[in-house]
């Protein structure tokens, strides 16, 4: 089980169930928890993410949300069993849905997440991971797209997100291969911004998710809606959006609190206004 950091205080959901939340001083701790599954993504755990998700956006006291995996991986992907049963008993889409149900990987907590990478990051995991803004690795993490290798190709975003972060000819090679890397590789290519020795990972994505929640949090919305929704504008349109975001952004409470902290020798006091 991923170490949880010192100082938690508050309560995390029984044992057994597939999906822990914990928020603590404005950042909310999602671990994916089927341990002997390597936290391969079922109906029960699915549907529990989702839930987290939305608690993340929705929950004023959530500033900052990290997803990592209980024992030794992150995510292993789709549960494949379930979906042999599915298979089996007949069930699944029979024709592309018209109005694709609410999802993980395209849904947006409009909130900074990190994904914490302590093991298996595969599938419909890395997906997941490649959801989050940035990914923070231990050693111990390996990284993978097998559904090549399954008869399909990854569906949760990872053709369209994964070169966007690594670059057309890694994500390409990961993508057509199946072939996993680890963290070093992943490092290399910027898949994650650093690796870790297994026991300092969460307290590192403690440190990094607590700086970002000690910022003004209408000035970290509105700092991501400029970064990636300038990423879908021409450079002058974007560079607009900005400067206009920026502009809003200098009449906030917020904004004046921080010189006036500076000035006056003390830690700024952000209320989201
Ligand atoms: N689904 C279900 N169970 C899994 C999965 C999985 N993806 N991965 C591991 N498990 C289970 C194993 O079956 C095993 O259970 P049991 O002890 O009951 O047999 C337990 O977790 C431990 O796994 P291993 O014994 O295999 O552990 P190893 O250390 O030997 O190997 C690996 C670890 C390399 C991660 C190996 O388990 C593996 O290759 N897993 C499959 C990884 C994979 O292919 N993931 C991609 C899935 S496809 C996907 O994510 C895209 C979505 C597909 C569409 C689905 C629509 C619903």
């Amino acid at each position: 089980m991923a170490e949880q950091p010192a100082n938690a205080d508050s309560t995390s959901q029984a044992e057994g169930e597939p999906l822990l939340l914990d928020v603590r001083q404005g950042v909310a701790w999602i671990t994916l928890n089927r341990p002997d599954a390597l936290n391969a993504l079922n109906g029960d755990l699915t549907a529990a993410l989702m839930a987290a998700l939305e608690r993340v956006r929705d929950d004023d006291a959530i500033r900052v949300g990290v997803i990592t995996g209980a024992g030794r991986a992150f995510c292993a992907g789709a549960d494949l069993k379930d979906r042999v049963r599915n298979q089996d008993e007949g069930r699944g889409p029979t024709a592309f849905p018209a109005a694709p149900p609410p999802s993980y990987f395209s849904f947006d907590t409009d909130k900074p997440m990190i994904a914490a990478v302590n093991g298996y990051c595969l599938g419909a995991g890395l997906e997941l991971a490649l959801t989050c803004d940035f990914r923070i690795a231990s050693t111990q993490a390996s990284f993978g797209l097998p559904e090549i290798t399954l008869g399909f190709f990854p569906g949760a975003g990872a053709p369209i997100r994964l070169p966007r972060v690594i670059g057309f000819g890694q994500a390409l090679e990961m993508l057509f291969t199946g072939e996993r890397i680890d963290a070093t590789h992943a490092r290399e290519y910027g898949l994650v911004n650093r690796v870790v020795q297994p026991e300092g990972l969460l307290p590192e994505v403690e440190r990094v998710a607590l700086k970002i929640a000690s910022n003004a949090p209408l000035a970290v919305k509105s700092l991501r809606d400029v970064i990636y929704q300038g990423m879908d504008m021409t450079l002058p349109q974007a560079l607009r959006f900005g400067g206009a975001l920026r502009w809003a952004i200098g009449q906030t409470e917020d904004a004046k609190e921080g010189p006036r902290a500076f000035a006056e020798k003390r830690p700024p006091e952000f209320k989201g206004r």
